[in-house]
């Protein structure tokens, strides 16, 4: 049995329950995961624990679940170290409050952490040569309980509207269904539960043909960052 096998074992025994992070608006409490009490922290190995599922109309996706060992202890430092903003938007004749707070990292900006830095290098070399292109951005949401969301989209603002690409979504803290469908619904809805580490790689055409969204939930549920990485020109 490993040290890391131990320390979990140790942990569920004594009920060990991580720091609560309350946040602003929620006071929403984030409960770590028992499985991520490894020394090693970091990205792990991409290869061929990424699972790739072949949709229709030539979108796919890639998912590696816990792919980040530390994603509890990161989620409390981007909760610190990351100037999150509340934004409003216009909708039909109203201004609204978006549900999520966001912090967008544009091409060359330092990360908010080490941690992100290393999985965009190890993105950026697992995806080298079919993407031919390194990930660029990152937006960053949080969404404090299950009254944040974000709504059905695809990621067509610049080359998404036109061309395949591909976004690569790192979830920590509370796990969130995300949900695929086919754009204008209709067909099946796939939905993944997303945090704690998760990675998850939209690719082909899934941003022109398929939506995603972040549906509310009434459970009640702790917070939740997502950490998107995108190309040069798409938003
Ligand atoms: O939170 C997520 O995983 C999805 C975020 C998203 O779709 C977006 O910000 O465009």
């Amino acid at each position: 049995m490993t040290r890391c096998h131990r320390e979990i074992i140790a942990a569920t025994l004594i009920e060990c329950v991580f720091e609560c992070v309350a946040y602003t608006r929620h006071m929403t409490a984030f409960q770590g995961s028992l499985l991520d009490l490894c020394e090693e922290t970091g990205p792990g190995a991409l290869g061929s624990t990424v699972r790739r599922t072949i949709l229709d109309h030539g979108a796919w996706i890639d998912v590696r679940p816990g792919w980040i060992a530390g994603a509890d202890a990161l989620f409390e430092r981007l909760m610190q170290a990351v100037p999150w903003r509340a934004e409003k938007r216009h909708m039909y004749d109203r201004i609204v409050d978006v549900p999520r707070l966001l912090k967008f990292y544009d091409e060359g900006e330092p990360l908010p952490d080490v941690m992100l830095e290393q999985a965009k290098q190890a993105l950026d070399t697992h995806y080298a040569e079919e993407l031919g292109e390194p990930f660029r951005t990152a937006g960053l949401c949080l969404y404090r309980d299950g009254r944040d969301s974000v709504a059905w989209h695809g990621d067509r603002i610049g080359r998404g509207g036109t061309d395949d690409t591909m976004v690569a979504i790192i979830s920590i803290g509370t796990p969130r269904s995300l949900l695929l469908r086919p754009r204008g619904g209709g067909g099946h809805t796939l939905r993944h539960d997303l945090g704690h580490g998760d990675l998850i790689v939209m690719g082909g055409s899934c941003q022109r043909t398929w939506e995603h969204s972040i549906p509310k939930t009434t459970r009640p549920t702790g917070p939740r960052i997502s950490i998107q990485f995108r190309l040069r020109g798409v938003r």
